[in-house]
């Protein structure tokens, strides 16, 4: 699989990563290109128009590297936004620890993998240690719970099975599993389920009461990366109407064009945690956005090239922002600074004997640890610009910096305020020794 859209987009980055000068008009005719590659490759449109949106923001937006060229500036903005469409990291199964069952649902149409999948997956969990057990609550098709044993010995993993002649509710075969699970201590159970052809609303029904029954903490939608934008649409559906945590496309090996896997991120909002690469029981691979980007793309010279460039400019920035901190007055950095050293001593003894006047005026037992810990949070969450100039800080800001340090806006508004009040006793300090007591006390010691 994508090795078309691959193609194309090397095509029109290979272009672009040879140009010294970038202008506006390259810019769109590239991302034009990029787009029309998307858009046969079977990506959903929606999320075109958004990677094209972004792309040009982040182009506009790039500040100009000296040790690259802006083609290859342009090329490393394509490879983040195609890892960030593919979901950024890797994402696990979260799966409780082995004194709990964890039950993985397999969910999806039929002919998309499930049965396959789900021995894949026994197989991988044995390899890493857990005690899988396989349930064959796919009592529909023919012949089912026979696939799911013959593979399930194949693996080396028991099954749990009733005879379809005789049960013919799911919710019994999960029910079942699950007690023989807790008596001989399988620590996951992987719940095979049946599949229709569409989308109905028996099967609807069925699922959610197999999911009822098995509260599972993985829901896994397997879709077939060969049905494209097909795999998407259920996928949301199923999203909608039940929930999952996340996809597993199978199929990958395929000759197909791409677009499902580059689309279902973004449509469902949940991650492609794990690929079918091939019809044999070891073919599956765990998802890792940045090096399906990379195969997309190709150009990982590149990539690498410029992350190197960025790293340096950073640096370089950082300390051209540190001379200018130290020249003007003390800010939030300055203070980020101050507190992790003191944190990072352990004891608070031999800073306070460094400063005259404080020895027997302060208790260490009066330092409130927790707040320490959200001021660092709260300033972390800040941008650079923010914390070298706290006077930007407005409502917006505030709010997304509660968000990020987990916080309220209450928090941020009252270390601001004793900021500001530091820095006027620091004023003072400067003049009179009397006021450090004073100020180490607006410190929180
Ligand atoms: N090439 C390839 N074939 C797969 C993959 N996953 C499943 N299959 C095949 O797809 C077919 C349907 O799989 P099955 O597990 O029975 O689907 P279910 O109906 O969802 O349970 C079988 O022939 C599998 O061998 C994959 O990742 N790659
Ligand atoms: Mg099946």
């Amino acid at each position: 699989m994508l090795e078309k859209i691959s193609d194309k987009l090397n095509d029109v980055v290979r272009k672009i990563s040879g140009k010294h000068v970038i202008s506006e008009k390259n810019i769109q005719d590239a991302v034009e290109e990029i787009k029309i590659a998307l858009l046969e490759a079977d990506v959903n449109l929606r999320v075109v128009r958004r990677f094209v949106n972004r792309t040009i923001e982040d182009a506009q937006g790039e500040q100009v590297l000296k040790a690259v060229n802006p083609g290859q500036q342009f090329v490393k903005i394509v490879y983040d936004r195609i890892v960030q469409l593919l979901g950024d990291e890797r994402q696990q199964l979260e799966l409780k620890g082995p004194d709990t069952v964890s039950v993985i649902l397999m969910m999806g149409l039929q002919g998309s993998g499930k049965t396959t999948t789900a021995a894949k997956l026994a197989r991988l969990l044995a390899r890493e240690g857990r005690r899988p057990l396989l349930a064959a609550a796919d009592l529909v098709r023919p012949a089912a719970v026979t696939q799911l044993e013959v593979l399930g010995a194949q693996v080396g993993v028991p099954v749990y099975s009733e005879d379809p002649q005789q049960v013919k509710d799911p919710v019994q075969v999960v029910r079942g599993a699950l007690s023989l699970a807790k008596k001989r201590q399988y620590d996951t159970v992987i719940v095979d389920t049946t599949g229709r052809l569409h989308l109905d609303e028996v099967m609807m029904r069925q699922i959610r009461d197999i999911y009822e029954a098995a509260q599972p903490v993985e829901a896994l939608y397997v879709a077939d990366a060969m049905t494209g934008q097909n795999a998407v649409n259920i996928a949301k559906e199923f999203n909608e109407q039940v929930g999952i945590t996340g996809v597993i496309l199978t199929k990958f090996d395929s000759d197909t064009r791409g677009g499902a896997a580059l689309s279902i991120r973004t449509i469902t909002g949940k991650p492609v945690k794990y690929i079918g690469v091939g019809e044999k029981i070891d073919d599956l691979d765990p998802f890792y956005p940045d090096r399906i980007a990379s195969r997309i793309l190709g150009m990982g010279d590149v990539v690498s090239l410029v992350e190197k460039a960025q790293e340096t400019y950073d640096q370089k920035e950082a300390e051209q922002l540190h001379r200018k901190i130290i020249s003007e007055s003390y800010t939030l950095q300055d203070y980020l600074e101050q507190v992790q050293k003191i944190t990072s001593m352990g004891s608070l003894s031999s800073l306070i004997d460094m400063i005259p006047g404080a020895k027997g005026q302060i208790n260490e037992d009066d330092l409130d640890q927790d707040e320490i810990k959200r001021e660092q949070a709260i300033i972390q969450s800040m941008t650079l610009g923010e914390r070298v100039n706290h006077r930007i800080l407005g409502p917006s800001r505030r709010k997304r910096i509660a968000r990020g340090s987990g916080t309220s806006v209450y928090d941020v508004n009252r270390l601001v305020k004793k900021f500001e009040q530091m820095r006027l006793t620091m004023k003072k300090v400067a003049k009179n020794k009397k006021y450090q007591t004073q100020m180490l006390k607006q410190m929180g010691m």
